[in-house]
């Protein structure tokens, strides 16, 4: 199946290369699911990929929580990653001032040389996605930045007003691969889809088949609600690695979105 068939408008109005490649990834895999590798060894991140690397089209990281990190098992988690054709997404939510930003990116991690993509909140002012972005250059590596206009837990301060102006400067910056929306909430997610119309992408957290309250503030909506609503990538974590099979589970998540996918467009 041609990505152009199946994402319709967001891929014609959508030239970013590396939209373009997970919007290609997704359909060869014929899943819109990114899981939310929240293990704390790299045995059990490894294992994760083994289980379920061929139903999910990308990996988020958050490189920071392992206990026995080193860069060279990191390096051979990216290439298994990569072998398994999945794109590498730190779910840093970076936050400080450009120039900052761009040295975050190096350091002892050294995202810059190994993410796709990365999360950030705009409250320091759009200079924060230039300096995300100068971090990719300095490698001679392109990346996607997704902006934080909404987010999943339950309180978060990012209200309506906010994400306004959130999509409104993401919209016209080329470094911006997308938006994180808010996967609990169906209506909420509508809204922001109107505001960001399909030239980016909409990558959504707080998504589980079993709908409800998570841990700690987490909420959850459905898989196919989500997409219906504008998602383009539905997060999935524990409702995936926590499971018994997490295949099997994986499996599930990627049926649902890819279908409601599949729906949307031909209703459209
Ligand atoms: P869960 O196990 O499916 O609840 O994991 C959700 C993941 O998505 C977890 O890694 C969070 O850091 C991440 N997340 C989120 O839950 N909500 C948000 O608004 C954002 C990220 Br942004």
């Amino acid at each position: 199946m041609q990505a152009a068939d199946v994402w319709g408008q967001r891929w014609s109005m959508n030239d970013l290369p590396m939209a373009r490649t997970y919007m290609e990834v997704a359909c060869r895999k014929q899943t819109l699911v990114c899981l939310a590798a929240d293990r704390s060894t790299m045995a059990g991140l490894n294992q994760l990929i083994d289980q379920v690397g061929t139903h999910v089209a990308a990996l988020k990281t958050h490189v920071d929580l392992i206990d026995d990190w080193t860069p060279y098992l990191w390096r051979k988690f990216c290439e298994k990653a990569k072998a398994a054709d999945l794109l590498i997404f730190e779910d840093r939510k970076f936050a400080d001032i450009g120039g900052i930003s761009r040295k975050q990116m190096s350091g002892i991690y050294d995202i810059r040389s190994w993410s796709d993509l990365v999360t950030a909140h705009l409250i320091s002012g759009p200079d924060i996605v230039d300096g995300l972005q100068a971090g990719w250059g300095d490698v001679g590596r392109q990346g996607g930045v997704l902006l934080l206009a909404q987010m999943s837990s339950r309180g978060n301060l990012l209200a309506p007003e906010y994400t306004a102006k959130v999509v409104a400067k993401g919209k016209a910056h080329d470094g911006v691969f997308g938006f994180i929306g808010n996967g609990s909430r169906p209506e909420e997610l509508a809204q922001l889809r109107n505001q960001v119309g399909d030239g980016k992408l909409i990558w959504t957290p707080g998504v589980n088949l079993a709908v409800g309250d998570g841990e700690m503030g987490q909420r959850y909506g459905d898989p196919r609600e989500a997409v219906l609503a504008g998602s383009d990538c539905i997060i999935v974590g524990s409702g995936i690695h926590k499971a018994d099979d997490p295949g099997a589970q994986a499996k599930a998540y990627a049926d649902a979105s890819w279908q409601a996918l599949c729906d949307r467009t031909s209703e459209s």
